[in-house]
C-alpha cells in the first residue's frame, strides 16, 4: 500500500483527486489536512503521515474578478503553500510529488495552442499577473529541487477545469460555477436577462474536474521530468458559447446581455496537450453531461445553504434539450 497525500483536498481538484484516489485498491489517501499556509503545521503533519506520494493541490485561486481585487492574497496563499509543501515532503523523503499550475501561467501572447516551450518568454495576461507568478514560482521550486537534490517533484498544467465542488460564488468564482449559479436564480426569479461579463468573444479550454483527477494519477505513475506538461480537454469554447450551453443545462430562457465594461481577460487559451496524448492518456467526459452533473452538484449541496436562494424546492430535473429560440445575445454596452 502506497501513502498518498493530496495537499489542498478542499479546492476543486483536489477533492476531485481524492474521490479519485479512494478508488485505487493499492492507495492509502490520509484524509487530514494541516493548515497550509503554516510552515510548522505542514512539516509536523508530514513528519507524523509520512505520505510516499503527494500530490499539490492547494493554494486560493478564483476567477477573473477575484484575481483582480485580490492579487496580494492569491499570490501570497499560493507562494507559502507551495514553500511549505513543497520542503516538508523533500524533508521527509516523499518519493514523487505532483504540483498543479495554473495555464493562467502562459504569457498572454504566447503562440496557441499553448506549449511548455512558450512559458517565461513574454509578459502575463495582467488580470492575474500576481496568480501566476505564484504558480509559476511553484514550477521553479519543483525543477530547482530535482536539480539540487534530485527530488521526483513534477508540474502539471491544467486547462480551466470545472466540475462539482467548485466555488459558485458570483465574483470569486470562475466562469462556469458562476455562470451555472447566476442562471439558476434568474430562473428561480424569473428575471427577463442574465448578464455576461465581457464580450463573449474569449475562448477557453474547459476540462472536467475528475478528467484532471484521473490525468493527475496517470501522470504520478508514467511522468517523470522538470518540463511541466499539459492536461487539456481538446476543445475550445468561446464564452458566449458556454453561457449558451449553461442556460440550457440549467432550464433559464430569458436574455444574455454581456456587459463590455468587464475585462476578458486572455483572448485565447488553449493547451498543446499532444505530449500528454504521446503517453497515452485522454480525457473521457463529455462537455454538456459533465456541466449537467456539476449542476446537479450544485442543486443538492449549494442551494441549500445560499441565503439569497428563495425558491423552497429545486427540480433536480435538469435540461439537456438543445436551445430552439431566438437569438439570445443582446449587447447592453
Ligand atoms: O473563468 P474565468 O474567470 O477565467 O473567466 P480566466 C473566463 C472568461 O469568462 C473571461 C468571462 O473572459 C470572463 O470575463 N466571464 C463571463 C466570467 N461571465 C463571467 C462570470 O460571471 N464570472 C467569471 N469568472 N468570468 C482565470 C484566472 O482566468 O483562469 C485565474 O484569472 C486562473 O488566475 C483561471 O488561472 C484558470 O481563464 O479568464
Amino acid at each position: 500500500m502506497t501513502r498518498v497525500w493530496v495537499a489542498g483536498a478542499e479546492t476543486l481538484l483536489g477533492r476531485a483527486l481524492r474521490d479519485r484516489l479512494r478508488c485505487e485498491p493499492r492507495l492509502t489517501v490520509i484524509e487530514d489536512e494541516p493548515n497550509l499556509t503554516h510552515r510548522e503545521q505542514v512539516e509536523e503533519f508530514v513528519a507524523e503521515h509520512r505520505p510516499e506520494q503527494v500530490y499539490l493541490a492547494g493554494g486560493l485561486s478564483g476567477g477573473i474578478e477575484m484575481n483582480r481585487s485580490r492579487p496580494a492574497e492569491l499570490m501570497l496563499d499560493n507562494l507559502l503553500v507551495l514553500a511549505h509543501v513543497v520542503e516538508a515532503c523533500y524533508q521527509y523523503g516523499v518519493q514523487k510529488l505532483l504540483y498543479l499550475a495554473s495555464s493562467c501561467s502562459y504569457p498572454r501572447e504566447a503562440a496557441q495552442p499553448l506549449r511548455v516551450e512558450s512559458l517565461m518568454t513574454g509578459p502575463l495576461e495582467p488580470t492575474n499577473a500576481a496568480y501566476a507568478t505564484a504558480k509559476l514560482a511553484g514550477w521553479q521550486l519543483c525543477r530547482a529541487y530535482r536539480q539540487q537534490y534530485g527530488a521526483a517533484f513534477v508540474t502539471a498544467i491544467p486547462a480551466n477545469a470545472f466540475g462539482p465542488g467548485d466555488d459558485f460564488g458570483p465574483t470569486s468564482g470562475h466562469v462556469i460555477p458562476a455562470l451555472l449559479a447566476r442562471f439558476h436564480r434568474a430562473k428561480q426569479k424569473a428575471e427577463p436577462s442574465v448578464t455576461i461579463w465581457g464580450s463573449g468573444t474569449p475562448r477557453r479550454e474547459f476540462i472536467y474536474a475528475a478528467d484532471v483527477a484521473d490525468a493527475c494519477l496517470f501522470l504520478m505513475r508514467h511522468y517523470d521530468d522538470e518540463e511541466p506538461i499539459n492536461i487539456g480537454g481538446s476543445t475550445s469554447w468561446s464564452i458566449a458559447e458556454v453561457a449558451q450551453i449553461l442556460a440550457e443545462v440549467v432550464g433559464y430562457s430569458g436574455e444574455l446581455c454581456f456587459d463590455r465594461s468587464k475585462p476578458d481577460g486572455m483572448p485565447l487559451k488553449m493547451l498543446d496537450s499532444s505530449p500528454l496524448r504521446e503517453l497515452g492518456w485522454q480525457p473521457k467526459a463529455d462537455f454538456r453531461s459533465a456541466l449537467t452533473e456539476t449542476y446537479r452538484w450544485f442543486l443538492q449541496h449549494q442551494v441549500k445553504e445560499d441565503p439569497g436562494h428563495d425558491g423552497p424546492s429545486v427540480s433536480l430535473a435538469v435540461s439537456d434539450s438543445p436551445h430552439r429560440g431566438r437569438d439570445r445575445r443582446c449587447l447592453s454596452q
